[in-house]
């Protein structure tokens, strides 16, 4: 059975929120954030289909239509949104492909669930789209609905996305379900990842668990080729440039410096609370600067925004109270009246209260200890059209590799943290403004639409095969 739909995106999430009124009425309101403006135009232009878990459990809804996208609803019981959202999602594979910072949960259980969630997503989407559509799946809670998929519908062109790391064969090689999710992903026709080493690491994992051969970015399975691919994901650079060249986000700008007491130095931070964000150890080195002496608690806020995330975890609990009894012990430490060195802020805030709070501030400290790009790190960029501010980046951050000009940190080396910190806090506006030109050049123009472009291109004109499974080369490594 074929649907009317000639381009899908199959996520864990729809793109909409439900807000409720105060009289009850209940409205959808489109979610923030890059991926569904990316793709909101696609959407339109074609007949397009959103699929995904609307957010609350044990309800079933009828698709709807919301600004010109048609969102089909996944449902999700209680019990699966705990297997496998909180568990084989957030619990196994979160941790595994971020360096294994946190331990992975092994459980069978979780697994099925993950299993059971993935195939309906595939059904779903099976039944929804047009006879030859193209349909990108998006992320690690959905790595088997590619394979899923083209079992019941090998008419569709299939692209998988992966915005978190994909990890290297060592660690992958723990997962007892290596073989399943490896043979799920190998269900697309692209597969992409932020960095070309995920890619790499994909490709050895292939050779080492399949045996199957590849050649530059091809891998030959019997009967067809996977390409995979890096498209380092990105921001809407023009949204956030011309947001906060608006006045009354500039007027907010100066309140919030004003607010802080207008220290010389404002250090910001802006995270889901989540353990791989490296936020403890970037606040140890902003309180060790203080202890030391190199900075004094009248010179200097750290404002800290740890948007509450996957709170039923229990990784995520016990990190949230790690960080506030950190908070509270360095200010208790340096805290005069009227004046909290840290300003941490347990809460989600609107798009707008959140460029003001990247204009304002001089430093944005991004710290993680791995990430698959990190967006804040080129939203504060997007937002300094002033070319002040400057960005200290973990080196473990994807976007890394694109902002050459900040301040390079190793967050597990809080020395170098503390050091970079210092230098960005004393560099001259004229070599902030030299750095930030160049950065702004490179996310203005790779920004979000660019990526969704060049994905889709490659996904709809695959290129002519590099070489045939019969003369690639095994690669050895
Ligand atoms: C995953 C990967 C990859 C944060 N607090 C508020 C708020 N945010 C917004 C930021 C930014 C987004 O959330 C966070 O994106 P990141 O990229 O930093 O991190 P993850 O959530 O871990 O995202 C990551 C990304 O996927 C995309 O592929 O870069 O590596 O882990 O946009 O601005 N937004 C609002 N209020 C807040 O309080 N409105």
């Amino acid at each position: 059975m074929s649907g009317r739909n000639s381009f899908m995106i199959v996520a864990n999430r729809l793109p909409v929120d439900r807000t409720v009124e105060p009289d009850g009425t209940a409205s959808w309101r489109r979610s923030p954030g890059g991926l569904v403006t990316a793709i909101a135009p696609v959407m339109q232009r074609r007949h397009g289909a959103w699929l995904g878990w609307h957010g609350a459990a044990d309800e079933r809804l009828e698709p709807f239509d919301q600004d010109g996208m048609s969102l089909v609803p996944v449902p999700l019981s209680a019990r699966e949104v705990e297997l496998y959202y909180e568990g084989f999602s957030n619990a196994t594979l979160w941790p595994l492909y971020h360096d294994v910072v946190a331990t992975p949960v092994f459980e069978r259980d979780m697994w099925d669930a993950y299993t059971t969630v993935n195939q309906r997503f595939a059904e779903a989407a099976a039944e929804v789209a047009e006879e030859g559509a193209v349909v990108w799946v998006q992320d690690y809670q959905l790595q088997l609905v590619p394979a899923m998929l083209r079992k019941l519908r090998p008419d569709l062109r299939i692209g998988f996305f992966l915005h978190i790391p994909f990890p290297p064969v060592e660690l992958f090689w723990r997962l007892p379900w290596r073989k399943e999710l490896v043979e799920g992903l190998l269900g697309a026709d692209l597969v992409g990842f932020q960095l070309p080493g995920g890619a790499a690491n994909f490709r050895r994992l292939c050779r080492r668990l399949l045996g199957l051969p590849y050649k530059g970015n091809e891998i030959f399975l019997d009967d067809r080729i996977v390409t995979t691919q890096a498209f380092p994901i990105s921001v809407d650079f023009g949204e956030l440039d011309t947001m906060v060249r608006q006045e009354h986000i500039m007027t907010r700008a100066k309140e919030i410096r004003a607010e802080l007491g207008d220290p010389e130095h404002v250090l910001l931070g802006v995270d889901r609370l989540d353990y791989t964000k490296g936020i403890g150890l970037r606040l140890e080195a902003f309180g060790e600067l203080l202890k030391e002496g190199r900075l004094q608690p009248n010179e200097a806020v750290f404002v800290q925004i740890a948007t509450p995330s996957r709170e039923r975890v229990d990784e995520y609990r016990r990190l949230r109270d790690d960080i506030e009894l950190q908070v509270g012990r360095i200010n208790g430490e340096h805290a005069m009246l009227g004046l909290q060195p840290i300003q941490y802020f347990h809460q989600s805030y609107g798009r707008e209260e959140l460029a003001a709070l990247y204009l304002a501030s001089d430093v944005m400290v991004v710290t993680p200890l791995r990430d698959g790009m990190n967006l804040v790190a080129k939203e504060y960029v997007a937002c300094h059209h002033d070319l002040r501010g400057a960005l200290v980046l973990s080196e473990f951050a994807g976007a890394a590799d694109e902002l050459r000009q900040s301040y390079l940190v190793n967050p597990y080396d809080v020395e170098d943290v503390k050091r970079q910190m210092m230098t960005a806090m004393r560099a001259t506006p004229h070599e902030l403004a030299r750095r930030m030109r160049t950065m702004r050049r490179r996310v203005a123009t790779y920004d979000v639409d660019r990526w969704a472009g060049e994905f889709l291109n490659a996904l709809e004109t695959p290129a002519l095969p590099s070489s045939t499974p019969h003369n690639a080369s095994w690669r050895s490594d």
